[in-house]
């Protein structure tokens, strides 16, 4: 088993990290910027190194300071957490070179997923479902004229090396197919080095639903269930649930199998997420793989009673998976607690947390890294809390997310509690019946 682990994060992510560690007997190192000094993570951790200056590129992001701390610590192993260097392949590639074990897949496997045309063609290959659309990249306008014809306006243009809605064109007909196609390849370029597009049927009014699933070095692969994803605002995902409130058992199983055949395709280990967008006939589609533990992966965990961070542990070491493929539990629902103003669009709102009380009892759990007297520094992600309900139903766990909400107390800083509170008594979302664009098609406030 890993002895002791570096974890290249910071905020509850690398506090959640550790507190799994710390279960399994693993001993821990945090890294720290200089302007997470006062963090919990570093408080919490058994050792803690100073990695370099606020900006994420200078520390977080900045890989020979982290092999440093790892080898002046004697780690054996590292977790990148979500974000910043977890689907790196360089990074899991040097982690692999300076012998230490990367909690995560192989860099073969994370480049094979992060290129999302790539993605694409191996799923379909082993037999997922994908959107119509071009094979591989469009070369060129008239190659991308011709794919639209025959798949049909609207279309959707992405970029190869975009992923989670960025480098993305709507295309509505074809008169808008020539300036759309120039500004995302455009965008494409100046954002990701790499110009290249490919070209989708655009699918009306889906939901998003991705599949947890988990593989060890031993050929076993299973998946936990789904997470509904489609409460978003500018791809910012604000409530996960799972199960989704549209699932049916032969979906689930449709879905499930899916996921597991594609995992399987690319001699995945770990942890990882299938997306997939599930139209209004239920039909769905890959979308992407996320080759990390996601932000929302405790709704999975308390649907199924499963610890993910010890299974990503468990099987970065060798050891066979010790969880089992099954039917959700309970219902689970997380609200993203974002330091940001959500009756001024969102707009961000670092500061001092001058009082706080989370909220607790049954069925209720905070994922955190603030405390009274913190101060949240403007340099990274605004979230500064998750909170996850669980029950037997949906009905229950909204219910325990309402009075939950309630007793939150966080002041000092805006945040979007006040939008979870509408949410919870939204009609549409005590329905089930919402899709991708309902926060960017309805006011929250109304
Ligand atoms: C789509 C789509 C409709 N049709 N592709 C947005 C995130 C990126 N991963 C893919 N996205 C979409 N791809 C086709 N062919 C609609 C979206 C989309 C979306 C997807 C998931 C969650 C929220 C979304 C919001 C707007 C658009």
């Amino acid at each position: 088993m890993i002895k002791k682990l570096l974890i290249a994060n910071r905020g509850e992510i690398a506090l959640r990290i550790i507190r799994a560690a710390r279960e399994l007997g693993i001993r821990t190192v945090a890294v720290y910027s200089e302007a997470d000094r006062a963090s919990l993570h570093v408080r919490f951790a058994d050792e803690a190194v100073c990695i370099g200056p606020a900006a994420g590129k200078l520390s977080y992001l900045n890989i020979p300071s982290i092999i440093a701390a790892a080898e002046v610590t004697n780690a054996d192993a590292i977790h990148p957490g979500y974000g910043f260097l977890a689907e790196n392949a360089t990074f899991a590639e040097i982690c692999l070179e300076s012998n230490l074990t990367f909690v995560g897949p192989s860099a073969d496997s994370i480049n094979r997923m992060g290129n999302k045309s790539v993605a694409k063609e191996t799923m379909q290959a082993a037999g997922v479902p994908v959107v119509p659309g071009s094979e591989g990249i469009v070369e060129s306008i008239d190659d991308a004229r011709r794919v639209a014809e025959q798949v049909g306006y609207p279309v959707m243009l992405k970029a190869v090396a975009g992923g989670g809605g960025k480098g993305m064109r709507y295309v509505e007909t074809a008169a808008d197919l020539d300036r759309a196609y120039a500004t995302a390849r455009g965008e494409a370029e100046a954002a990701f080095g790499n110009g290249d597009v490919y070209i989708e049927k655009f699918i009306e009014e889906p939901r998003h639903i991705e599949i947890q699933v988990f593989a060890d070095a031993h050929g076993n692969v299973v998946h936990l269930n789904e997470r509904e994803c489609s409460i978003q605002r500018r791809h910012q995902k604000l409530i996960e649930e799972a199960p989704s409130p549209i699932m049916t058992p032969e979906l689930r199983a449709a879905m499930g199998e899916a996921a597991v055949k594609g995992t399987r395709s690319v001699d995945y280990r770990g942890a990882g997420t299938i997306e997939f967008l599930v139209d209004k006939h239920r039909n769905f589609y890959f979308m992407e793989m996320n080759t990390r533990i996601q932000v929302e992966h405790p709704v999975t965990e308390q649907s199924m009673g499963y610890d993910l961070i010890q299974e990503q542990l468990i099987v970065a070491a060798g050891e066979r998976l010790t969880i089992q493929q099954k039917d959700p539990v309970l219902h689970s629902i997380e609200c993203r607690i974002n330091a940001e103003d959500p009756y001024k669009d969102f707009r961000p709102s670092p500061g001092r947390i001058e009082s706080l009380n989370f909220p607790g009892g049954p069925g209720v759990r905070v994922d955190s890294h603030i405390y009274q007297g913190y101060t949240i520094p403007p340099h990274y992600d605004s979230m500064v809390a998750k909170l996850i309900t669980f029950a037997p139903t949906r009905t229950e766990a909204i219910a325990k997310m309402r009075r939950a909400l309630d007793e939150f107390v966080i002041e000092g800083i805006e945040t979007t509690l006040p939008f979870h509170r509408k949410m919870m008594v939204n009609k549409d979302f005590i329905a089930g019946t919402f899709d991708t664009k309902y926060l960017d098609t309805h006011d929250w406030k109304a």
